[in-house]
């Protein structure tokens, strides 16, 4: 049975989802030697991909994702086991908008009833529940750059809400994913380093998330960018054509290591449950043979005239009572044997005489139960 892992890609708007999808699914998709690759399944997958990773490299960034919209790829995941083997398996990745996640897991309204949420976050929150892998965002500007107290205490609250509702529904793998670090590295040193950053700024999801069960990565999915005048006369920064990545590489290992863990652990439940059916089956089908050798035992009974069992349960009786006597008949007899043999037509009289008794006895206590 093949099963397809899933991976979501959940953060606030801004903190870099669709662009370090883009770039590591491109990069991943390109065979290397480390041991696996990324192959897209139908046109969907390629063309966003392909769409990105050319506005990208045309000195651009791609366009916030719509709210409301969920793009689901697909790919096959081949990872090297051998040589020459070769161990393949589907994957299926969500970009959607950080605006969603915040409205979501900010809002007092749904909060511990998400029965309540409208119709069209329904599949997203599907998702979210059933997915094997929790890819989470941040932009480090999100928690020290933020001057609005109030929407810096719902950027960490969204993140916490949001697995604090998840993670409890199913065991999932997670790691939490720092974007735009080449904007931060010299930032986070003045921290004395990101795990310092987390304990003052990100205290909340640290305590119950960063707690080394969980990976941390710094990424740069776009390393070099370069300072550009648009076209209304502001300056941005834009990436430089053939840019390169940081942390990817590492982020990349994880996730084949998550993946293949999973599909490990999905093959290893399914046995277990095939096992668990082909038990139940034998159990029910022991149960069935008994009722039946039960029920053709009940038939062969009713099948028995009421006289016959009456005649047979009778005999049984006297049987039963006729053993009981045979041996003091038997001890009578030995000792009159040992009295003499000219005593023979009397003991052969007393014997046949008490057997005809006990019949008698039997009879008339057969009668009596
Ligand atoms: N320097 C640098 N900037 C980045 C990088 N990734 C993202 N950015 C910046 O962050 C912005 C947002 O990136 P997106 O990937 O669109 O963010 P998102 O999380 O998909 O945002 P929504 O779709 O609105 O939820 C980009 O337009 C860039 O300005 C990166 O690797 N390096
Ligand atoms: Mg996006």
């Amino acid at each position: 049975m093949s099963y397809t892992p899933s991976i979501a890609i959940m953060g606030l708007e801004a903190s870099g989802k669709t662009v370090l999808m883009t770039v590591m699914a491109k990069k991943l998709s390109q065979t290397s030697n480390r041991g696996y690759f990324l192959d897209p399944i139908g046109l969907r997958t390629m063309k966003y991909i392909e769409r990105n990773w050319a506005i990208l490299q045309g000195n651009e960034w791609p366009a916030s994702t719509p709210p409301g919209e969920m793009f689901k790829l697909k790919w096959n995941f081949h990872v090297q086991t051998g040589r020459s083997t070769c161990e393949t398996a589907s994957l299926q990745m969500i970009d959607f908008a950080g605006q969603d996640l915040r409205q979501l897991f900010t809002s007092e309204e749904y909060e511990g009833n998400f029965s309540n949420i409208p119709q069209h976050f329904r599949p997203l929150m599907e998702y979210l529940a059933h997915a094997d892998i929790l890819l989470v965002v941040l932009n480090i500007k999100d928690y020290c750059g933020e001057t609005d107290t109030m929407r810096k205490i719902d950027n960490q609250a969204a993140l916490k809400n949001a697995l604090d509702h998840l993670a409890r529904h199913k065991h999932k793998k997670i790691a939490f994913v720092f974007t735009q670090m080449d904007q931060y590295e010299g930032f986070i040193q003045q921290y004395g380093g990101l795990e310092n950053f987390c304990g003052r700024e990100l205290s909340y999801l640290r305590n119950s998330y960063m707690n080394g069960v969980n990976a941390c990565f710094s990424v740069s999915a776009v390393n070099q960018t370069e300072t550009r005048e648009m076209s209304d006369g502001s300056f941005q920064r834009v990436p430089v054509y053939g840019f390169k990545s940081k942390g990817l590489v590492e982020l990349g290992d994880w996730l084949a290591k998550e993946v293949k863990e999973v599909n490990k652990n999905k093959a290893a439940e399914a046995e277990r449950k095939r096992q668990e059916q082909i038990r139940r089956q034998q159990e029910q089908e022991q149960i069935r043979r008994q009722q039946e050798q039960e029920q053709i035992r009940r038939q062969q009974e009713e099948e028995i005239p009421q006289e016959v069992l009456q005649e047979l349960r009778k005999s049984t009786h006297v049987g039963n009572v006729m053993n009981y006597v045979s041996i003091p008949i038997i001890i009578f007899g030995i000792l009159l044997l040992r009295i003499g043999w000219s005593f023979l037509p009397a003991i052969i009289t007393s014997v046949i005489g008490s057997m005809i008794v006990m019949r008698i006895i039997a009879e008339l206590t057969y009668e009596e139960n």
